[in-house]
């Protein structure tokens, strides 16, 4: 089973989308395995964002995911990597189907509220930087009604 990461951003924090969030990825039939909330430091944002760190946004967006409390998770469950980014949509809101979560709740591309992992390995990366201290384990015991 794969994991991946996902991070409610500090306006999906300051708006009140957590909730709403973390119901969509529990409703779809993916795995809880990490949880927090927690604020990280300008050092910790570069190297989260270290593949960008050339791109001209770079310092905005490190501003920004400094900016106040963010909701880290790690979900487990089939394809949640590519599933994962399709739940959140498009990288600029514009361009974000309704019904994904940015496409649903946000506007503009340097506040578009979710992060997650773009690869497997990618979500290796970033769980372990996130989550040095490990995931939970727990089995579901709805697990065979949402896999054959
Ligand atoms: P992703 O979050 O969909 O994987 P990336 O290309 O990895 O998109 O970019 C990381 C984050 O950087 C985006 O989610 C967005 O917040 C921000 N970002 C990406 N492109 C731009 C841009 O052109 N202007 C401002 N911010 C951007
Ligand atoms: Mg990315």
């Amino acid at each position: 089973m794969e994991q991946t990461f996902i991070m409610i951003k500090p306006d999906g924090v300051q708006r009140g989308l957590v909730g709403e969030i973390l119901s969509r990825f529990e409703k779809k039939g993916f795995y809880l395995r990490g949880l927090k909330m927690t604020t990280v430091d300008r050092p910790f944002a570069e190297k989260h964002y270290e593949d960008l760190s050339a791109k001209p946004f770079f310092n905005g967006l490190c501003e920004y995911i400094t900016s106040g409390a963010v909701v880290a998770m790690v979900w487990e469950g089939k394809n949640v990597v590519t599933t994962g980014r399709k739940i959140i949509g498009a990288t600029n809101p514009s361009d974000s189907a309704p019904g994904t979560i940015r496409g649903d709740f946000a506007v503009e591309v340097g506040r578009n509220v979710i992060h997650g992992s773009d690869c497997v390995e990618n979500a290796k990366k970033e769980i372990a930087l996130w989550f040095p201290e490990g995931v939970a384990t727990w089995q579901s015991s709805v697990h065979h009604w949402i896999y054959e």
